[in-house]
């Protein structure tokens, strides 16, 4: 079957309207092939102004329903989400390019965040504070936001939009999404599903959960409302440049998700059995598209001879193949501009004295149009130049060092702070990587690699990665805003801190 018909089949399956797809002038094409597959129907600006208003008339009602039935909602997607999990994990292949595996295992992180969600939408705790005042109490609540515009890009199209909705949504607020023009496909088969969730709901307020298609001017449209409380966006440090101050400048919340340049150590205990098939899913995983893919290795001078072989044999042989009819690990690029930043980022390494092993276009019968490339391994004598920038490609620099403390201080010496790991069996090391004076990521790991993150813990990262976080532990509280109440329920009125102020 041609990834056109596949295309549709799927969208139907799905429940998506063909004319939203059809007859727009949003043009989208497969990476598995090249082809296009869609010709969607993009929004403007006064549609950003009217869903907003939706959305802020739908808050009202929102916050007023007891946050344990907003949980059922989410129930309902989650049981939504598994019955079509196949479809959506293939739209997510057939829109992004990845695995089979990995775009089913997408729409998993989405049930798993479902399911986090539910639980917390009957744990929104505050805290109940000892006061310093007889015959008083002080504790927080915390309280819907208001609308919460999500803003995510097309290597994760699905996964990282229901982090933020399916928080968001217990939380109280209202969610309008704004998925990248690359990958509106899977965003509109979410919302069919979410859909079927709202109808078996039954009384949920018009507008609470919207799509916006489009490009910049409908994104920064929605950024520039003040009625939006919330941006949460996922992207690259470049946009999050952008977006921050537009938002911190009208005094609206933000949680950036951006770049990162994810690195690994391996020092001399490490198991480089495990170390090399940790490094391998890390690096090549997902074309190299992950904003967690990892990007440098530290590499200690006694075990590099026997690792770094090992690494290029993996690189020479991994399988690079169409994701739809191969199981190949493999898959294409986003489009001919991921390949020729690839590209550019290899010449600039070689020129710093880089020794790449693979790197180049990977012809794939059937879909030469699609831009598939074998990983890049990149063998540098030093951290320099275009290393410590991040590539949205699979590509790995790796490195020698002597010193822990030296492989450390050059692992934060980039601009991004997302994720990180260190491979040993040495508790010092180990525990000296992941404290204070360790690792200056949002994520730190000890024996698994930089990706693959599990929704329970706090996603995202330091520096210029954005400082935001998303998904399990309390990344909830960015969803919410929090009042303090003191309650004198005495007959006196004294005042904290001993002043007196009698009339
Ligand atoms: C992203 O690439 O924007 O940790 C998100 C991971 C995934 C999420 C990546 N759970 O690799």
């Amino acid at each position: 079957m041609n990834v056109l018909t596949l295309t549709e089949t799927t969208l139907n399956r799905l429940g998506v309207d063909k004319a939203a797809w059809s007859a727009g002038d949003l043009a989208i094409d497969s990476p598995v092939t090249g082809e296009r597959i869609a010709q969607v129907k993009a929004n403007s600006a006064d549609d950003v102004a009217r869903a907003v208003a939706a959305a802020k008339a739908a808050f009202d009602t929102w916050r007023q329903v007891p946050a344990p039935r907003r949980g059922e909602l989410i129930r309902l997607l989650g049981e939504e989400l598994r019955a079509s999990k196949e479809d959506l994990g293939r739209l997510v292949s057939i829109e992004a390019g990845k695995s089979v595996s990995e775009g089913q295992g997408e729409v998993q992180e989405m049930i798993d965040i479902c399911d986090f969600a539910v639980g917390l939408s009957r744990q929104l705790y505050g805290l109940t504070i000892a006061t310093e005042r007889p015959g008083h109490r002080m504790m927080e609540q915390w309280h819907p936001l208001g609308v919460v515009g999500v803003i995510s890009a097309f290597n994760f199209p699905v996964a990282v939009w229901s982090w933020n909705a399916a928080l968001a949504l217990v939380c109280g607020n209202p969610v309008i999404w704004k998925p990248s023009e690359k990958s509106p496909l899977t965003a509109m088969g979410s919302m069919a599903i979410l859909k079927r969730a709202l109808d078996r709901f039954g009384d949920a307020p018009e507008g609470l959960v919207s799509l916006i298609n489009g490009c910049g001017d409908v994104g920064a449209a929605l950024v520039e409302n003040r009625d939006v409380a919330l941006i949460s966006a996922t992207g690259s440090t470049r946009m999050g440049r952008i977006v921050g101050p537009k938002v911190a400048e009208r005094f609206g919340r933000s949680i950036l998700e951006l770049g990162g340049n994810n690195a690994g150590i391996v020092t001399p205990s490490a198991d480089l059995d495990m170390t090399l098939r940790a490094v391998a899913f890390g690096a090549m995983g997902t074309a190299g598209q992950r904003c967690t893919t990892l990007r440098r290795l530290f590499v200690h001078e006694t075990v590099y001879a026997q690792l770094v072989p090992a690494l290029r044999a993996a690189y020479e042989s991994v399988s690079v193949g169409n994701p739809l009819d191969s199981d190949a690990l493999v898959g294409p690029l986003i489009d001919a501009g991921a390949f020729e930043a690839m590209q550019a980022a290899l010449v600039a390494a070689r020129e710093l004295g880089g020794v790449v092993t693979g790197g180049e276009r990977v012809s794939v019968a059937g879909a030469e149009d699609g831009y598939y490339a074998r990983p890049a391994l990149v063998e540098m004598p030093q951290q320099s130049g275009v290393v410590c920038e991040e590539t949205f490609a699979p590509i790995l620099y790796v490195m020698k060092y002597t010193e822990l403390n030296d492989a450390i201080a050059r692992h934060n010496a980039v601009g991004a702070g997302l994720s990180s790991c260190i491979f040993t069996m040495d508790m010092r090391e180990a525990e000296t990587f992941i404290s204070a004076a360790g690792s200056d990521c949002g994520i730190a790991n000890v024996n698994i690699a930089t990706s693959g993150a599990e929704i329970g813990g706090a996603f995202g990262g330091e520096k210029e990665t954005g400082g935001g976080r998303e998904s399990g532990s309390d990344a909830w509280k960015g969803y919410m805003r929090r009042a303090t109440n003191t309650i004198n329920y005495s007959a006196e009125l004294p005042l904290a801190q001993g002043v007196s102020f009698d009339i």
